[in-house]
């Protein structure tokens, strides 16, 4: 979607210095003014593009931020990928199989948006499978249930909406235009989700259990997954000044709790947190204590799934190969062609 625009003017301090005299003062001043250029840029919130000069640790941070986004779709289809062939019905089969499609797609605009900053997807997907990368926590849990297909929709999609709506606001023009059109898809699947439990919840006392079991599962994971507490997040400093981020981890946290309670108490369903309750000074429910240990051993590599997943994605690529050989001898055979037909 946006490869046009690869071809990137190089960082000046990559660029070799002009040794005449008096040019090191001139280039000194040059970046001075390209650096309050994007300054003025970012204070008047007006978007940064491809082709416009950045600070090199704007570019690296927004390379780290939008690929470890790929990467979380992209896992993220293997969780619900493995419920495909279970799907209780043809219409939740086409409906669960539209999504992990869905998913795919965001993956490529993803990818597509970090290729513009000059780092190209062979590199960011390398970095993932030599588990140089991360991905989003909550794919290292398993989907044990059918239910948990309802769960992922209902808590994990509609946690990243959550995340991902003041992203379209982000200062990187092609991170926050590719924002839209996923937050509208992944609007669609918070209510796919929703609609599963909501059926187990009406449904036989032992699918209103198995909806239970679920949400007493997921409910810890999906409110960790908006980071770290605001207090030990190292980057949001920077990316909040920057326009990046708009909205602190903790508070993203809070709206998403707030938001979900009364979605619950809808479906007949027990938040599995006993201090839950609405603070009426705070205008807000106050919630239990976040295992945060819990949270680093799953960032680090030692969640219940994290070697499954990762390996699973290896072997999914590795078995691409022929298809990705296929498409680039088909493009080099239209290339031929066009070039023949032209001459
Ligand atoms: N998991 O300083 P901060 C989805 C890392 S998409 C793993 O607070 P930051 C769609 C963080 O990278 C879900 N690592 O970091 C779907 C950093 O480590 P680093 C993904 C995490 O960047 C639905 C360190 O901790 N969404 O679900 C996590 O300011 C259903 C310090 O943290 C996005 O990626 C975590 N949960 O804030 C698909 C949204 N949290 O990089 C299929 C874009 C933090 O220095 C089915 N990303 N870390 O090595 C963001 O908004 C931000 O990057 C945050 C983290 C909020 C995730």
């Amino acid at each position: 979607m946006y490869t046009q625009s690869i071809d990137l003017p190089q960082d000046p301090g990559d660029l070799p210095r002009d040794p005449r005299p008096g040019a090191r003062a001139a280039s000194t001043a040059a970046d001075a003014r390209r650096e309050a250029d994007f300054e003025a840029s970012i204070a008047a919130d007006r978007k940064i593009e491809p082709q416009d000069w950045m600070p090199a640790d704007y570019r690296k941070t927004l390379v780290r931020q939008i690929s470890q986004h790929a990467h979380s779709e992209v896992v993220g289809m293997l969780p619900e990928g493995n419920w495909v062939t279970r799907a209780p019905s043809l219409k939740r089969k086409a409906i669960l199989l539209a999504k992990v499609q869905d998913e795919g797609g965001h993956g490529l605009y993803l990818y597509s948006a970090a290729e513009t900053l000059g780092t190209s997807r062979a590199e960011m997907v390398d970095a993932l499978h030599a588990g140089k990368a991360k991905y989003s926590s909550i794919f290292n849990y398993p989907t044990r249930t059918w239910a948990d297909v309802g769960a992922i929709g209902w808590l994990v999609d509609g946690a990243a909406i959550m995340n991902q709506i003041p992203l379209c606001r982000c200062s990187y023009g092609p991170y926050a235009r590719a924002m839209i059109r996923v937050c509208k898809e992944e609007s669609f699947h918070q209510r796919q989700g929703y609609d599963i439990m909501l059926t187990l919840a009406r449904g036989t006392a032992e699918q209103k259990a198995m909806a239970q079991e679920s949400l007493d599962r997921w409910w810890w994971p999906v409110v960790m997954m908006f980071g770290p507490p605001d207090s030990d997040s190292v980057h949001s400093g920077r990316t909040m000044a920057w326009g990046i981020k708009r909205v602190s981890n903790d508070a993203l946290r809070q709206k998403f709790i707030d938001a979900t309670v009364p979605q619950a108490e809808l479906l007949g369903l027990t938040i599995p947190d006993p201090m839950l309750a609405w603070n009426a000074e705070r205008g807000h429910y106050d919630h239990g204590p976040i295992d945060w240990d819990e949270f680093w051993r799953v960032v680090n590599g030692e969640g219940p799934c994290n070697r499954e997943r990762l390996a699973d994605r290896v072997a999914a690529h590795e078995k691409g190969a022929w298809v990705r050989e296929a498409a680039m001898a088909h493009a080099r055979k239209r290339a031929g062609a066009q070039s023949r037909a032209a001459a």
